[in-house]
C-alpha cells in the first residue's frame, strides 16, 4: 500500500476501540538504530500535523508529567546542541494517549505504552525484554537502511534481529496469535533514491520477508526519514511519514481488539484457559500474556500483577520455551557450525559474499554445487538446508536434513530443525520421533534443552488442535 493510500485510510481510524484501552508496544533493534529519534520523530510529527487545520487530526498526548519530562527533555537536548539524542543508558518510559479531532470533539483513541530501551537490551537472554516481549500486543522491528545498504558487516546484526524476529513470528504462529509487527527502516533520508538502493535492501531483506510470509505474519514496512534541519537558526527534527509506522500498528489493533474480534480472541482464550473472559478484556497486558492470567478476577492492581508473576512461573515459561530454547538451541548449534565454516574456507568466504550482497538464490546455487563437490560434508549441507528455510523452501530444507541423517544419523541440528519443520507441517507424531531421537543423540548438557523444546512444540501443537475442535463443534452446534 503507497504512503499516501495508508495515510487516507488511518485518518478515518481508528475510532471504535473499547474504551481504556492500552497497547504495550515492543521495539526491537540494535543501539543506534534509530529507536529513540523514531519515537521522538513521530511524536514531532503528529504535533506538527495537528497544528495544521486538518479534519481528523490525530496526534500524541503524554500520559503523565514524567513523560512529558522524557519528551521534552530529548527535544531540548537536540535544541541546545544541534545534535541527535544521546545513546539511550535506561529504559524510558513513553506512555502517550492517541487522540483524534473529529467534528464532535477530542477523543482518545487509545492508550499506549512504549518503554525506549537501551540497544543491548534487545535480546532473548534478557530477563527485562522477555517480560516486554510477552506483555506486548504488537510490535516495531527498527532495521538501519543506510547500514544495509552500505555495510557488509551490518550482516551480522540483521542475523540477530532476524532470529529474534523469527522466534517472536514462530510463536505468534504456533498458537494463533494476532499480533502486528511495523518493520521501520531507518535513516532513510541518508539512502540516494534509485534502483540500486531498493535492490539491495529488498534482496537483504529477502530472507526476513520469506519468514514473516511463511508464518502468515501480519506485518507491513516502514520508511523512516528522520533528518536534522536547521530553520531560522533552530534545529529540529523533520520527520516525513514517520508516524505512519505507529498509526498502521493502531490501525491493526484495533482491527483485533475492536468488540467482534476482540469477542473472537477472547472466546478463544477463554477455551484454552477457562477462567473469566471480562477480567482479561479489561487488563492492559499482551495478547501472548493473557494467555497466561489468573482465572481469578484481580481485586486490586498490585494483587492483579502479583497474581500475573504467580503465572509467569508456570504458564508463560510454558509457553516461552520455544522461542528461547529454540534459540539458545540454535545458537548452541550454530557456534557448531561457526567453527566449522572456518575450516570450509575460500568456497565459503564467495558464498558469504553473494549473501551479505543479498543474492540469495546465486548464494544457494553455489552452496549446491559445493555439496555436489562434497557430498559428505555435513556442515555444507546444513548451511544449504538453513538457507532453503530462510528463503522459505521448507521442502528443499527438509530433503537436506533427510540427506544428512542418511549420512550422520544422529546429527542434533538436522533433527531438530526437522521436527520443527515436522511440527509445523501438523505432523506432530513425526516431529515427537525426531525429538526423541535428538534428545538420545544430545550430549547431557542438551538433553534438558532438547526434551523441553519437544515438549514445548508438540504441546503447542495439541493446543491448537483443541482449539480448532473446539471451534468446529461451535460452528456445528451454531
Ligand atoms: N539522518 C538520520 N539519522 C538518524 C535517523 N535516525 C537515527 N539517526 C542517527 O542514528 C543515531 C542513533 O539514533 P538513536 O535513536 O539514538 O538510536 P537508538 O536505537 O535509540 O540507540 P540506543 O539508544 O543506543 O539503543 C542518531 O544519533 C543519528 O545520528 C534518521 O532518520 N535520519
Ligand atoms: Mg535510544
Amino acid at each position: 500500500m503507497s504512503v499516501k493510500l495508508r495515510k487516507q485510510h488511518l485518518t478515518v481510524l481508528p475510532q471504535n476501540l473499547p474504551k481504556n484501552r492500552t497497547f504495550n508496544l515492543l521495539s526491537i533493534g540494535q543501539r543506534g538504530v534509530g529507536k529513540t529519534v523514531f519515537l521522538v520523530g513521530s511524536y514531532t510529527e503528529l504535533q506538527t500535523e495537528n497544528s495544521k487545520k486538518q479534519p481528523h487530526k490525530l496526534w500524541f498526548e503524554c500520559q503523565d508529567n514524567q513523560v512529558k519530562e522524557n519528551v521534552d527533555k530529548i527535544l531540548k537536548y537536540i535544541d541546545q546542541t544541534d545534535q541527535y539524542p544521546p545513546p539511550t543508558m535506561k529504559v524510558v518510559n513513553f506512555s502517550f494517549n492517541l487522540k483524534r479531532q473529529s467534528f464532535w470533539g477530542e477523543k482518545t483513541v487509545c492508550h499506549f505504552r512504549w518503554n525506549d530501551i537501551p540497544g543491548e537490551i534487545c535480546d532473548v537472554h534478557n530477563s527485562d525484554f522477555r517480560e516486554l516481549v510477552f506483555n506486548s500486543h504488537g510490535c516495531c522491528v527498527f532495521i538501519d537502511a543506510y547500514a544495509l545498504r552500505h555495510s557488509d558487516a551490518y550482516i551480522q546484526v540483521l542475523e540477530n534481529i532476524f532470529e529474534q524476529v523469527m522466534a517472536l513470528t514462530s510463536l505468534v504462529y504456533l498458537n494463533g496469535l494476532n499480533y502486528p509487527l511495523a518493520i521501520v527502516l531507518t535513516k532513510y533520508d541518508l539512502l540516494e533514491s534509485n534502483a540500486t538502493t531498493q535492490k539491495v535492501i529488498k534482496n537483504k531483506l529477502e530472507p526476513l520477508i520469506a519468514h514473516l510470509n511463511t508464518v502468515k505474519a501480519r506485518y507491513e514496512i516502514f520508511h523512516s526519514s528522520i533528518p536534522l534541519v536547521r530553520e531560522n537558526n533552530t534545529v529540529t527534527l523533520k520527520p516525513k511519514g514517520t508516524a505512519i509506522a505507529f498509526l498502521w500498528l493502531v490501525w491493526e489493533l484495533n482491527k483485533i481488539h475492536s468488540s467482534s474480534a476482540e469477542n473472537q480472541l477472547l472466546g478463544l482464550i477463554h477455551r484454552i484457559i477457562p477462567g473469566d473472559a471480562n477480567a482479561r478484556s479489561k487488563n492492559p497486558n499482551g495478547v501472548m500474556q493473557s494467555l497466561f492470567d489468573s482465572n481469578r478476577k484481580p481485586s486490586t492492581q498490585s494483587d492483579r500483577r502479583s497474581s500475573v508473576r504467580e503465572k509467569m512461573g508456570s504458564k508463560l515459561w510454558w509457553f516461552l520455551g520455544i522461542g528461547i530454547v529454540g534459540i539458545a538451541l540454535l545458537s548452541l548449534l550454530g557456534y557448531q557450525r561457526s567453527t566449522s565454516q572456518i575450516r570450509t574456507g575460500e568456497a565459503l568466504y564467495d558464498v558469504e559474499a553473494l549473501q551479505q550482497a543479498g543474492k540469495l538464490d546465486k548464494a544457494i546455487a553455489s552452496l549446491e554445487q559445493l555439496v555436489q563437490n562434497n557430498p559428505d560434508n555435513i556442515d555444507l549441507r546444513l548451511r544449504l538446508a538453513e538457507q532453503y528455510e530462510l528463503t522459505g523452501n521448507a521442502a528443499g530444507a527438509e530433503k537436506t536434513y533427510d540427506q544428512i541423517l542418511a549420512r550422520q544419523n544422529n546429527n542434533l541440528k538436522a533433527l531438530v530443525r526437522k521436527a520443527v519443520l515436522r511440527q509445523i507441517q501438523k505432523d506432530s507424531q513425526g516431529a515427537a520421533q525426531l525429538f526423541e531421537q535428538a534428545e538420545e543423540a544430545a550430549p547431557d548438557a542438551l538433553k534438558p534443552q532438547i526434551r523441553t523444546l519437544a515438549k514445548k512444540t508438540l504441546n503447542s501443537s495439541q493446543e491448537n488442535q483443541k482449539l480448532k475442535g473446539a471451534k468446529t463443534t461451535e460452528l456445528k452446534s451454531d
